[in-house]
C-alpha cells in the first residue's frame, strides 16, 4: 500500500488533518487502532475556541457546529457562596462555543465517509519506521493480515498513550512534565444545565465545574482523590456532593437525573519537544497535554493541526520545506502558552492540601483580585478565548 501521508490515530487531531489534507487533494490513509464506536463513545471536550471553529469551517465540518453550537460571551467564578461574571465577550470581542467532541468526531468521520477516504479502523500492532530517511513506513495487522504503508510522511495523532512519540529517538526528546495530586470525576446527564454560562467553583471540599454539552445534557466534574474508586459514587452522592460545593442559590436551581456517563480522569500537564522528528511529525494530545481547568486540549490540538496541515500542503504545491521545518517551533510557542494558562486556572481553582493555609491566602487574594480588576480580568479572558494563531 502507498499513501503520501500516513496519520495514526483518528481522534478529532487524525481526523481533521485528513480532512484539509484531503480537500487539497493529498491522500492521506488513517489508521486507529478502535473501532469507530469506541473512539464515537468517548466523552471528552466539550469548549472550543473560535480559531477551532474557524478552522472546521475550512475543513467543510461546521455546518451543525454553527446550528447546534451554544455560544458563551462569559462565564462565572464561584467562591465563598457567590458568583463573579468574566465577560469574555467584553474583554475580549470573541466568544467561545460549547460543542461536544464526539460531535466533532462525527462530522469529521461522517465527512471522510462521504468524501470516499480511507479510515483503517481497528489496526493492531501500529509501528512506524524509517522517517529519519526519505521514505518512512507504517506497519500494522488487519484482521489477521500485515500490512506494509510506504509514505512521505507520518502524522503522530495518536494521543498520549500512541505509539509515535514512543517510537521517536528518546536522545532526541526532552519531555517536561507536572502530575497534579487529584483528578476530576465526570458526570453526564439528561438534564437542563443549572446555568447558561459555566460556573467554575473554588470550595473547601475542592472545585467543581458546571458544564454542558446542549440545553438539555450537562457535565459536571468534581475534584476528587487520584485513586477515587468510581464505585464510591452512586449518582446520589455525586448530585450531593456538588451541591455542596456550589452557592445556595445555584444549588437550589441544580436539576439532577441518572448519569449516562461516569468517569475518572487524572489532571497532567506534559509537552513533548521537539515535534518533529525527520519526516514524522507529533500533533495534538500525543506530543502535549493539559489539565482540562483551561479548556485548552482539543484547542491545541487544532493549532498543531492548522500548522502542520499547511506545511503539508505547502510542500506538495511548491515543494518547498519552510513551513514544516517551522512545525515545532510555531506550534510550541502557543502550546506553552496554554500549558502556563492551565496550569494557572488549574492552581487557581483546585485545593492543594500541600500548600496549607498560606497556599489558600495566595488563592483567595488572587480570585479577589480577579473580580476587582478589569486587568485581571481580561487577561483570563484573552487566554481562555484562546490566543490567535
Ligand atoms: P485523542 O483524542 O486521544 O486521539 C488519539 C487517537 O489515536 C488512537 N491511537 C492509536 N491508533 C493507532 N495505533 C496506535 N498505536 C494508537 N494509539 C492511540 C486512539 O485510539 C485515539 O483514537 O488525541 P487527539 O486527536 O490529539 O485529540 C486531543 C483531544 O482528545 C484532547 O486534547 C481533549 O479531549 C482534551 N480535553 C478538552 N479539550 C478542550 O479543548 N476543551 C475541553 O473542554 C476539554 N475537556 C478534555 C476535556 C479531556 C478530558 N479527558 C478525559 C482527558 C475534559 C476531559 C475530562
Ligand atoms: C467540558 O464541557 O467538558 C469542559 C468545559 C470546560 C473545561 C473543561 C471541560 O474547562
Amino acid at each position: 500500500m502507498r499513501a503520501q501521508v500516513a496519520i495514526i490515530g483518528a481522534g478529532p487531531s487524525g481526523l481533521l488533518l485528513g480532512q484539509l489534507l484531503h480537500l487539497a487533494g493529498i491522500d492521506a490513509l488513517i489508521l486507529e487502532q478502535r473501532s469507530g464506536d469506541y473512539v464515537l463513545g468517548r466523552i471528552r471536550a466539550g469548549l472550543l475556541e473560535q480559531g477551532t471553529i474557524d478552522l472546521l469551517d475550512r475543513a467543510g465540518v461546521g455546518a451543525r457546529l454553527h446550528a447546534q453550537g451554544l455560544v458563551h460571551g462569559g462565564l462565572e467564578l464561584g467562591f465563598d457562596g457567590m458568583r463573579h461574571r468574566v465577560d469574555l465577550h467584553g474583554a475580549t470581542g470573541k466568544n467561545v462555543t460549547i460543542y461536544g467532541q464526539t460531535e466533532i468526531t462525527k462530522d469529521l468521520m461522517d465527512a471522510r465517509a462521504a468524501a470516499g477516504a480511507n479510515t483503517v479502523y481497528e489496526a493492531e500492532d501500529v509501528s512506524v519506521h524509517d522517517f529519519d530517511g526519505k521514505q518512512p513506513v507504517v506497519r500494522c495487522r488487519k484482521d489477521g493480515i500485515e500490512h506494509e504503508i510506504a509514505c512521505d510522511f507520518i502524522a503522530g495523532c495518536d494521543g498520549f498513550h500512541g505509539v509515535c512519540r514512543q517510537s521517536a529517538p528518546q536522545s532526541a526528546l526532552q519531555t517536561y512534565e507536572r502530575v497534579y495530586p487529584f483528578g476530576w470525576l465526570g458526570i453526564l446527564s439528561d438534564t437542563p444545565p443549572v446555568s447558561e454560562e459555566l460556573i467554575y467553583v473554588n470550595h473547601a471540599r475542592g472545585f467543581a465545574l458546571c458544564t454542558m454539552r446542549s440545553r438539555t445534557r450537562s457535565r459536571y466534574y468534581l475534584q476528587c482523590a487520584l485513586d477515587e474508586n468510581i464505585e464510591a459514587w452512586p449518582d446520589a452522592r455525586f448530585w450531593d456532593e456538588l451541591r455542596l460545593r456550589l452557592d445556595e442559590e445555584t444549588a437550589a436551581r441544580l436539576v439532577t437525573g441518572p448519569s449516562i456517563e461516569k468517569s475518572i480522569a487524572p489532571l497532567r500537564s506534559f509537552v513533548a519537544e521537539p515535534m518533529r522528528f525527520g519526516r514524522l511529525f507529533l500533533a495534538g494530545d500525543a506530543a502535549h497535554i493539559v489539565p482540562p481547568t483551561g479548556a485548552k486540549g482539543l484547542n491545541l490540538a487544532a493549532s498543531d493541526i492548522h500548522y502542520l496541515s499547511g506545511g503539508l500542503i505547502d510542500y506538495y504545491a511548491t515543494g518547498k520545506t519552510a513551513e514544516l521545518d517551522a512545525y515545532s517551533e510555531k506550534c510550541l510557542r502557543r502550546i506553552w502558552q496554554a500549558e502556563r494558562f492551565s496550569w494557572w486556572m488549574t492552581n487557581l481553582l483546585h485545593r492543594f492540601p500541600e500548600n496549607g493555609p498560606f497556599g489558600e491566602k495566595m488563592q483567595r487574594a488572587e480570585l479577589e483580585y480577579l473580580v476587582g480588576s478589569p486587568a485581571a480580568r481580561a487577561t483570563l479572558a484573552e487566554n481562555y478565548v484562546g490566543l490567535p494563531f
